[in-house]
This record gives structure tokens, sequence and C-alpha cells, in this order.
């Protein structure tokens, strides 16, 4: 059994993804947003000392954190690859994860970012980042020649911008990646787990985002 640790639309719905596509058996444990952007849930942190998600089990007991990582594991349970092809799998997984991910949005999600990094995110820091990403998918729907957990941590991404800044992802490439990837049978399944979960941490919590 592989065990993922996340909380409801965290980074780690990629990861989510990636799990149902493999078919593997595994189960998830939801964990509470903290404060500080550090999740407090009781003993998270034997787990891992960081207190972020995804954390990962797997069924030999050992952990796995970090996005990058993560997805590089995934992507080694997947099709072979080349050398090359998985070097620019890493590449891109890391692009997401530095220049998205931590860079845009996490401070759009976090309540204390003030306004002003909010707004340098949305009007500076992203438009080049997204430019980038659209000129590689669009007209092929993946990163890599082939389907890979980088495109599925895009797609996530591309759903929280879709949610917080919709102008921002009206592009051909991003639009038809979110309309694709959210048909997908594994998406949906995801998909309507993460909701689930996001509705009973609402409903035990009023005050969770
Ligand atoms: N460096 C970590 C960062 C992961 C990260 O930022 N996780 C966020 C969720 S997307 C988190 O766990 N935040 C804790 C919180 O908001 O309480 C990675 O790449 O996996």
């Amino acid at each position: 059994m592989h065990t993922l640790y996340t909380f409801p639309f965290a980074c780690s719905f990629a990861v989510h993804i990636g799990l149902e596509r493999l078919a593997v058996p595994f189960e998830i444990t939801w964990v509470d947003r903290g404060y500080a952007r550090k999740i407090m849930t009781n003993g998270f942190d034997a787990l891992n000392p960081k207190r972020k998600v995804p954390a990962l089990v797997l069924p030999d007991g050992e952990v796995l954190t970090e996005m990058v990582a993560v997805l590089d594991w995934l992507d080694e349970q997947g099709a072979p690859r080349t050398a090359l092809r998985r070097r620019r799998h890493l590449e891109w997984a890391s692009f997401i994860a530095t220049e998205l991910h931590q860079q845009v949005l996490g401070p759009a999600f976090d309540p204390a970012t003030p306004e002003a990094g909010v707004e340098d995110a949305r009007n500076r820091l992203l438009p080049p980042v997204l430019a980038h990403l659209e000129a590689a998918v669009v007209g092929r729907g993946t990163l890599l020649d082939t389907p890979s957990p980088a495109d599925d941590f895009l797609y996530w991404a591309t759903r929280l911008l879709a949610h917080r800044w919709p102008e921002t992802v009206q592009t051909p490439g991003l639009q038809a990646l979110l309309e694709q990837t959210t048909a997908q049978p594994p998406v949906r399944t995801a998909l309507r787990r993460e909701v689930e979960a996001l509705a009973a941490a609402r409903a035990a919590s009023p005050q969770a985002s």
C-alpha cells in the first residue's frame, strides 16, 4: 500500500492523479493546513520535518517528499523513457515547482502575502512563465512527447490559476490541457475525492480555506 499525505487541492493533487493513473493500491491521509504554511497535524512532523505535503510513504516504508522527487518517482513507475527524456521531465517538473508553484501560486494563495506581493506575482512574475509553458503545450497537449507527471503538475497549477486569475490562462494550449485532462477518468476520480475532502474539511472547520 502507498500512503499519500496531503490536504485538498494542494500541489500533491498532481501526485494523487499520478497514483490513480498507475492504478497501484493507495490510500490518502488528509492533514490540516497549518499556520505560517506549516502543517501541524499531530505526528506529521515525524514523517516530514519540513511539515509540507506531499509526503508519500511507499510500500517498503520509504518516505518520499518534495514535489520534484515524487514526480520523478512517479515517472519511473510509468512507461520507460530514455535518459534524455528523463532529464527533460526533471527540467519541466523543476521549472513548474520553482517558477510557478513557489514563486507565484504560493504567495497568491497565502493570506499573509502583502497585496503588493500578490500583484507583483500576478503582473510581473507570472506572464513570462505562462508564455513559456503555453508555447510548450500548444498544439501538442503535453510538455514532453508523451504524457508525464509534469503535465499533471501543470494541470494542477492551471486549475488554481483558472480559479484565482481566470484571464491569465485563456490561451489555446492551457485551455486544451485543462479540458482534456479534466475529462480523463483517473483525473475525474481524483478530482471527486479532492472535492469531497475539501467539503469535509470545511464542514469540520468552517474557517478552513
Ligand atoms: N518544497 C516542497 C513545498 C511543497 C509545498 O509548498 N506544499 C504546500 C502545499 S502546495 C504545503 O504543504 N503547505 C503547508 C500549509 O499550507 O499548511 C515541495 O516542493 O514539495
